[in-house]
């Protein structure tokens, strides 16, 4: 039957403006891994029973009754975390030294019924933050530890508290033990604990040294690598046994070919950086917290090599976050919210080579799902801007939904009269990229026209670019009156 040349030109033109969508490259996110790195800043909590005796690491001896917050407030734990803009909140429920924030049945060693600080934390949680828990393997005090026993025990911890007082965005299984030569020894069951994790809560991330969910980056700094891949290899590896060294936890590894794809030895398990604001992670009376420098450091290391930022902020002995440390927090939301108030390439021109659907105009929005995917895994993009502008440093963000690609970018400023190197592939602008780099320049540059160079393991598909200046002054604050 011969068709109608209208009704074939009518298909074919449908078939020429559909939208060709990239294929995903590699291992990809899941929703929850998604959602999770997109807070991209929450609050780790350290509070128990080293908050009284002074201790980092507790024996598990202490005795119970010397943990007695005096004005225990978890909504003013809330409100601090608010104010800085975290959207999370992870508290050491039970660290090394056994002590459970919940009367445990699975312990004695625990706060009394009429002091549960898990419920009224996630009470105070609820509706304003996600919360999350740090319940730690390594446990000093229970007698099972060190025999099959203590598997159960932890088995049943978990689900006492995730049934209980749940649900919980995360959970945090610290790999740190310091039983020395001479010590206990447990051989953690690894695939039975994530296993009731997967049961009790598929949606809850989980965080060790190896994931599944998100990874220890490494280093207790606050720091990604320079280089820092949300895919790792943990074939043969577990929490506790055959982890890549910390110096690979920092870089994670790169999902080289699609060979390694189909062997499936990468999975998605982004970088989580935990740091305290103060030197020691529980609250200690000699101690201060950072100042905005520092923790801007840490935010451009962490958050701005495709990390995700746990800043832990101790409550004190009163059960309430110090005004001293809440104070630096503030300031260093308003910081950020400075520098990052103006995006500069806002209403410029994008040009790049670019599959149907995804034009290079698609990295000036602000929509999270709209992204420009380039052609080939050499591409090029051009920004032309209202005006020659100063600016000092340069936020991309690749469409992680669809994997991490990213090895390296370039930049060079067109003069009109020729194109002038910023950078040359060695050093290039950075070179991983992934939810999120935030490159600051050493000086800063002066142009209208920019042209970006990516180098990609598959055709890019950037999500955003934005210029800033850092050197814009704070905005003058209003005299009564305006
Ligand atoms: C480490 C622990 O030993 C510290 O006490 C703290 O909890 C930190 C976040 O992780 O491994």
């Amino acid at each position: 039957m011969r068709r109608h040349p209208l009704l074939l030109a009518v298909v074919l033109l449908a078939t020429a403006c559909t939208a060709a969508d990239p294929e995903p490259f590699g291992p990809v996110p899941s929703e929850a891994q998604l959602a999770w790195q997109r807070m991209e800043i929450n609050m780790f909590c350290h509070f128990g029973p080293n908050t009284f005796t002074g201790a980092e690491w507790g024996t598990g001896r202490e005795s119970g009754g010397v943990f007695r917050p005096a004005a225990l407030d978890c909504a003013q734990w809330v409100d601090v975390a608010q104010q800085a803009g975290m959207g999370g909140i992870i508290l050491t429920a039970k660290h090394h030294d056994g002590f459970c924030l919940w009367p445990s049945r699975f312990s004695t060693h625990t706060v009394p019924d009429s002091l549960d600080v898990l419920r009224r934390f996630v009470d105070a949680c609820r509706g304003r933050v996600k919360a999350g828990v740090y319940i730690s393997p390594w446990d000093r005090n229970h007698p099972t530890y060190g025999s099959e026993d203590y598997n159960d025990v932890f088995v049943n911890t978990l689900r006492e508290v995730h049934s209980q007082y749940g649900p919980l965005f995360e959970q945090w299984f610290d790999g740190a033990c310091g039983e020395g030569p001479n010590g206990k020894r447990q051989r953690y069951d690894w695939p039975r604990f994530m296993q009731t994790m997967n049961e009790l809560n598929p949606q809850c991330v989980v965080f060790s040294d190896v994931g599944p969910g998100c990874r220890w980056v490494g280093n207790e700094e606050g720091r990604a690598g320079e280089s820092c891949w949300s895919t790792l290899c943990t074939e043969g590896a577990s929490p506790s046994d055959n982890k890549p060294a910390p110096a690979e936890l920092e870089t994670g590894h790169a999902p080289l070919n699609t060979e390694h794809l189909t062997l499936n030895t990468r999975r998605w398990i982004p970088a989580e950086c935990d740091v305290s604001i103060r030197p020691g992670w529980f609250w200690h009376p000699q101690e201060h917290p950072k100042t905005v420098d520092e923790l801007m450091e840490i935010y451009f290391n962490s958050v701005g090599h495709n990390g995700l930022l746990l800043l832990n902020v101790p409550p004190d002995t009163l059960g309430r976050i110090p005004a001293e440390d809440s104070a630096v927090l503030v300031a260093f939301r308003a910081e950020r919210e400075r520098l990052f108030a103006t995006n500069l390439a806002q209403g410029a021109h994008a040009h790049g080579q670019h599959l149907r659907g995804h034009g290079a105009r698609n990295v000036l929005d602000t929509a999270y799902h709209t992204y420009w995917a380039a052609k080939g895994t050499e591409a090029e993009l051009t920004l032309r801007l209202d005006s020659v502008t100063t600016f000092d440093i340069i936020v991309i963000q690749e469409y992680i939904p669809l994997g991490q690609r990213l090895t390296s970018v370039g930049l060079a400023i067109d003069e009109g009269d020729g194109i002038y190197p910023q950078t040359t592939p060695d050093p290039p602008l950075c070179t991983t990229v992934g939810h999120k780099r935030i490159v600051r320049l050493d000086s800063p540059l002066r142009t209208d026209r920019l042209v970006f160079t990516f180098r990609s393991l598959a055709p890019p598909v950037i999500n955003r670019i934005a210029l800033y200046n850092s050197l814009t002054p704070n905005p003058s604050p209003k005299r009564r009156g305006e």
